[in-house]
């Protein structure tokens, strides 16, 4: 396994291929790449990486709060859309490898060249705290909290994980969720799976309250809230022409945003690119952002999702 950590990128790769690079900016997953260096996101041509506006593409982390702030939850109400994380420089606090097959001996006696690569995994962690936010950001959201972000990089998976913690005397509430943009080659073939049957609000109409039938197909832009039925541990799966691509099982969050801007929105975002990008992503958001998580003071919240290509 090994790190390397430029000013504001970390990189990991395993010794089967799989690559991993997290920008400091917003902790944001920027590429991964199975074992023949195939990226499996999707980054836009255009993002910003500057620190001037949030990463177009990757894997966004949106906390404290979904969206634009609902009028009715004043605590978030100065917020920029999808909260301060994304757009907060996180600190890299390091790495930690398992190696959880058995590892074969050599004749020599040395296993590192030898260890088998079953389950070879490498986790980097990276915090945020009140402590290290801008003060301005502290001013429009004044809590103090601890976030631990980590990106699981496996053989066979890629995982990311928050832990919240409220280090105030009083209680606060947030939503959390991963932004994630998936790599497809063509939307118009792309499918989304396990969402049969689950409750949606649909973005594009007002939030109206709808039921999902079969697969999610794409004709237009998407944008919809889902509550699966089947709880965190039922996998939502990306197909693409009748095959799976990636599961994304979560832990802990109970909704899946689906999102595709389709033609027009996309050519409207100048960090979109190309224009006819849309066509080779979607996101699939894990996440808890229909209502809110109330933290009391002390205590701490987890969430995960694990992405396994199929
Ligand atoms: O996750 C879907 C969504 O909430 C869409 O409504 C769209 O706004 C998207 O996020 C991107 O938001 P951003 O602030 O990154 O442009």
């Amino acid at each position: 396994v090994s790190i390397s950590h430029g000013s504001s990128r970390v990189t990991a790769v395993l010794p089967t291929g799989q690559s991993v690079e997290v920008h400091l900016y917003g902790a944001t997953v920027l590429s991964w790449k199975d074992s023949r260096g195939q990226e499996q996101l999707w980054l836009s041509e255009t993002t910003k990486l500057d620190g001037s506006k949030a990463i177009r593409g990757g894997i966004p982390l949106v906390f404290p709060v979904f969206g634009p702030s609902p009028p009715d939850h004043p605590a978030t109400a100065q917020l920029p859309q999808h909260g301060f994380a994304r757009t907060s420089r996180w600190e890299f606090l390091g790495k930690s490898t398992s190696e959880s097959s058995e590892v074969f001996q050599s004749s020599r006696g040395q296993s590192s060249a030898e260890v088998a690569t079953a389950d070879l995994s490498v986790k980097l962690d990276f915090g945020l705290s009140s402590g290290n936010l801008e003060p301005e950001v502290r001013k429009l959201w004044p809590h103090a909290f601890g976030l631990i972000y980590s990106v699981t990089l496996g053989c066979n998976s890629l995982s990311t994980s928050l832990v919240v913690t409220n280090e105030d005397d009083k209680p606060f509430d947030f939503q959390v969720l991963f932004h994630t943009y998936f790599g497809i080659s063509d939307i118009n073939k792309t499918e989304i799976a396990g969402l049969d049957k689950a409750e949606y609000l649909d973005k594009t109409e007002g939030y109206a309250a709808k039921t999902q039938s079969a697969n999610v197909s794409f004709t237009r832009e998407t944008d919809r809230v889902y509550t699966p039925v089947g709880g965190p541990r039922e996998p939502v799966s990306i197909v693409e022409s009748g095959k799976k691509r990636f599961d994304v099982v979560r832990d802990n969050l109970g909704d899946v945003v689906v999102w595709n801007p389709w033609q027009d929105k996309a050519a409207g975002m100048a960090d979109f690119g190309p224009d006819d990008g849309y066509k080779k992503m979607v996101c699939v958001e894990a996440g808890s952002v229909r209502g809110w998580q109330v933290l009391e003071p002390g205590d701490a919240f987890e969430c995960a999702q694990t992405i396994v290509p199929q």
